[in-house]
């Protein structure tokens, strides 16, 4: 005798919508979403986005015409106006306020019930975002409710993005010396005694006053340079296209790697320059020292966020000044430097103990996933 079946659930479909202002963080983290919630969620996931292109340069296999593709379990769409949509999903994030357009909203108002519609928010380490994370904004003429996720670091808000995988694949790569090849493809050698560096940072960091402390140091070291705006800075600062010998200091440009390779940088490395939101977190994931290049603000915001986060890290007062002074916010670069690199193995326990403590939230993803079956 056979049982009967139970009928397969429909697969939830989701729409995330990103309006890429500048740099590659808001593609970034849309991506990086949507591809955890269609791989580990079961969702169907359609990821509109106003410029494909930049999410083509993390991303390679995605190609243009840039209009309906599928990448890894996405579906990839253009958001140009008018949209061309057939229906609403479910549940629509838009990012960081992004504004999906009004016909899709007006679509949203019409279903017999609504979709659940989530503005996900920047990251922020300050105490008021716990007290936000979740709020309701009903729409001013429709029908509808916007709720506000934000990204954290405590229980209290929404998470961080980790894929379920990627603390044992990181282990997996360190332990199995995967980083001495990943280091020839680059086109370099694995020498363990030198201070291996990434330097992913804005313009305005003070790359100057540091490669004025590199030059003098006595320990060899190498900083490995993306392209874009670090690049761009170094070849203004020292001329040329490199690779740069600077003393003990050797400084070699990498092309952009694809996101998906972009971690494999982060874990070969000893201390990782990065920026924004989603190579900062990947930074912490490595569970690596980092130096966090914060987004600048015009009313300078960015200082109480930075603040914040050294609060909330923990951080051992060399680094909090070193960052203080890579984001132009006082102290003298020079010295948090020597006096970073001299606690350097406290700095490592530091960073591994940091990680392994915010591993055990629930992932950004699963929170989402949650909250939002909640309000369906
Ligand atoms: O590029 P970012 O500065 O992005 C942003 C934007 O400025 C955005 O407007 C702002 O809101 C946000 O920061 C806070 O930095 P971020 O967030 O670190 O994004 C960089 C992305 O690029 C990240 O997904 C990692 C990826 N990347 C690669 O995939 N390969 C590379 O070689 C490099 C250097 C980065």
């Amino acid at each position: 005798m056979s049982a009967a079946l139970a009928p397969t659930p429909p697969q939830p479909r989701w729409d995330i919508f990103c309006r890429v202002i500048d740099n590659f963080g808001d593609a970034g983290i849309c991506w990086r979403l949507a591809r955890q919630l269609a791989n580990e969620h079961g969702i169907a996931v359609r990821l509109w986005i106003d410029a494909p292109e930049v999410l083509a340069a993390l991303l390679p296999g995605l190609a243009p015409p840039f209009a309906g593709q599928d990448c890894e379990g996405v579906r990839i769409e253009h958001w140009s106006e008018p949209l061309a949509f057939d229906q609403v999903a479910d549940v629509v994030i838009e990012a960081f306020a992004c504004d999906p357009p009004e016909s899709y909203l007006v679509a949203m108002a019409h279903r017999p019930r609504p979709p659940c519609w989530v503005n996900l928010e920047y990251l922020s380490a300050e105490a008021w975002v716990a007290g936000c994370h979740g709020a309701a904004s009903p729409h001013p003429r429709l029908p509808l409710t916007k709720f506000f996720f934000f990204p954290g670091f405590t229980e209290s808000t929404g998470g961080l993005l980790r894929e379920k995988d990627l603390l044992a694949r990181r282990d997996a790569f360190l332990a199995s010396g995967a980083a001495t090849g990943f280091l020839n493809e680059l086109g370099l050698a694995n020498e363990p005694d030198t201070l291996r560096i990434s330097l992913f940072c804005y313009d305005s960091a003070p790359l100057d006053e540091l490669l004025t402390v590199w030059r003098r140091q006595s320990a060899p070291l190498l900083c490995l340079v993306p392209p874009g705006k670090p690049m761009a800075r170094m070849q203004r600062l020292l001329g040329g296209n490199g690779p740069w010998n600077l003393g003990p200091a050797r400084i070699v440009p990498i092309p952009f790697l694809p996101q998906a390779r972009f971690d494999a940088l982060l874990w070969s490395c000893d201390l990782n320059f990065v920026r924004g939101e989603d190579s900062f977190v990947r930074a912490q994931w490595a569970g690596k020292p980092l130096v966090w290049h914060i987004y600048p603000q015009t009313d300078s915001a960015h200082a109480a966020k930075l603040e914040a986060f050294l609060a909330r890290y923990g951080a051992p007062p060399p680094m909090a000044d070193l960052w203080r002074a890579w984001n132009g916010l006082g102290g003298r670069l020079g010295e948090a430097w020597q006096a970073s690199q001299a606690i350097l193995p406290e700095l490592r326990a530091h960073a591994a103990i940091w990680c392994e403590q915010l591993a055990r939230q629930p992932d950004l993803a699963e929170a989402l996933v949650k909250f939002c079956a909640a309000r369906v």
